[in-house]
């Protein structure tokens, strides 16, 4: 296969610096080397491809923006979401590893964990040593985490934890889980569990249609013997795991433009090769329309990611914002994979080509870090001062 092409169409190149291209293309170049030759055959075979874990420590993928002293790279948030935009480039559910490490691992752990905390988990989080997952979602609370059911009660000298978490991803095979539980004043707080605690199974989810490259699992907690030193004492109540959402779901608006790319790429090529009634269907005007959309779309969604990368590199971007690019960028990649698939006629629905896998992924991720739905009433509420969801 040539190089991947990536569709620029209004320089925004210019608009980086010589660090974001470097980084960036050395994700390019190791998701082209590494991913793409593998992710097809651990998608058809619903397996995580583990051999691909150091390769994204060497990239910068585990904690992009977590300071050196703590093992991360140390690099700007548009660094970051370059990253992820090349590695779902790839396929989604690896971003999806490297969100979870990153922003709901290791981001947590460095917020709002202590110092010794920090210093005992986030180096071997940065190389994959120690790998990570985060629950927040329960059986009975998606959409409205702020009613888990998992609990915490304070017996002196630890705390015992009860309860499930459901659809977590890298749950089989993470070393630890950042875990949120209710006190018995009902205050959330964020727990570290560590695999082998007593009464701590993680049962892996088996016949996803979506995100198949991706491990996903429940925690299971039966009076499990949690540590005090196992709090994360920073920060407590709904907004620190919304906070991490906000760095995840930040991510994910670039991820989701790296996967709109690689099917717009494949079309394009494809258009232009096939041949039906004598010329090329990229010489039609219905297949143009489709190619024209798409890249119009692209770039929409480049020029919002870029503007939403500055405001966050000056801790200026909200919530709100954060939500419009997640909810905008996953919907039109996911619009982009639809045309796409299309393009191909029945060469689209076989794994010879990415697009249909990229398409039953963005499934997955249109509905996690809160739903399409979740993030119009983001929006909603943001611009009239009234919330849907009371
Ligand atoms: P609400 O009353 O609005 O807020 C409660 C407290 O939280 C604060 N807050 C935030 N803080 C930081 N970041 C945000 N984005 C925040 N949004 C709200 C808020 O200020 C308040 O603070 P305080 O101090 O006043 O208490 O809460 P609500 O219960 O009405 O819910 C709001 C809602 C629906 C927006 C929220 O619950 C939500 O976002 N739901 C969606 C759930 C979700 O996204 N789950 C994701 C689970 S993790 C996952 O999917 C990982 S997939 C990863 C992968 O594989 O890549
Ligand atoms: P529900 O909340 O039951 O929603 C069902 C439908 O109702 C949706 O269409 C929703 O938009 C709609 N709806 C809900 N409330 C409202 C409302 N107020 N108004 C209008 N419509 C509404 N979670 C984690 O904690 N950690 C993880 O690592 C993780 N990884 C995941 C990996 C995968 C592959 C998947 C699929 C999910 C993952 N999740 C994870 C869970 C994910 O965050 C939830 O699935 C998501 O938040 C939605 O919750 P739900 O599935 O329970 O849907």
């Amino acid at each position: 296969q040539d190089l991947f092409q990536a569709p620029d169409y209004y320089q925004l190149d210019d608009l980086l610096t010589e660090e974001h291209l470097l980084v960036r293309d050395a994700a390019r170049e190791w998701v082209k080397r590494e991913v793409s030759p593998i992710i097809e055959e651990a998608a058809q075979q619903a397996k995580f491809p583990s051999s691909i874990i150091s390769g994204l420590a060497e990239i910068g993928a585990f904690g992009p923006y977590i300071p050196e002293e703590y093992g991360g790279a140390g690099l700007d948030q548009m660094s970051y979401g370059l990253i992820m935009q090349e590695i779902e480039r790839g396929d989604s559910g690896v971003r999806s590893t490297a969100s979870v490490q990153s922003s709901l691992v290791m981001y947590p752990i460095w917020k709002y964990g202590n110092e010794e905390q920090r210093k005992k988990y986030l180096p071997k989080l940065a190389t994959g040593e120690l790998m990570g997952c985060f629950g927040l979602t329960e059986p009975n609370h998606g959409s409205n985490p702020g009613g888990m059911e998992t609990k915490i009660k304070d017996m002196g000298n630890h705390y015992l934890l009860n309860g499930a978490k459901m659809w977590i991803s890298n749950a089989p095979f993470a070393d630890i889980a950042v875990v949120w539980a209710k006190n018995e004043e009902g205050r959330i707080k964020g727990l570290i569990v560590e695999r082998g605690m007593e009464g701590f199974t993680t049962p892996e989810t088996h016949n996803k249609w979506s995100l198949r490259a991706s491990s996903t699992g429940e925690l299971i907690f039966d009076n499990v013997k949690i540590p005090k030193e196992n709090i994360l004492p920073n920060k407590d109540g709904l907004g620190a795991p919304l906070g991490c959402l906000d760095s995840a779901r930040y991510g994910i608006a670039w991820g989701a433009i790296g996967a709109a790319m690689d099917c717009y790429d494949t079309a394009l090529r494809y258009a232009k090769e096939r041949i039906q009634f004598g010329k090329p269907i990229a010489a039609t005007q219905l297949q143009q329309k489709k190619l024209a959309e798409m890249i119009t779309e692209i770039t929409k969604a480049q020029l919002l990611t870029w503007r939403l990368g500055t405001l966050k590199n000056e801790n200026k971007a909200t919530s709100a914002q954060i939500s419009m690019a997640k909810r905008n960028n996953v919907d039109m990649a996911l619009k982009i994979a639809r045309e796409a698939r299309q393009v191909l006629g029945a060469m689209g629905i076989t794994g010879e080509y990415s697009i249909m896998r990229h398409m039953m992924n963005l499934e997955s991720v249109i509905t996690y870090e809160g739903t399409h739905d979740i993030h119009l009433l983001i929006t909603g509420m943001d611009i009239t001062g009234i919330s849907a969801f009371k």
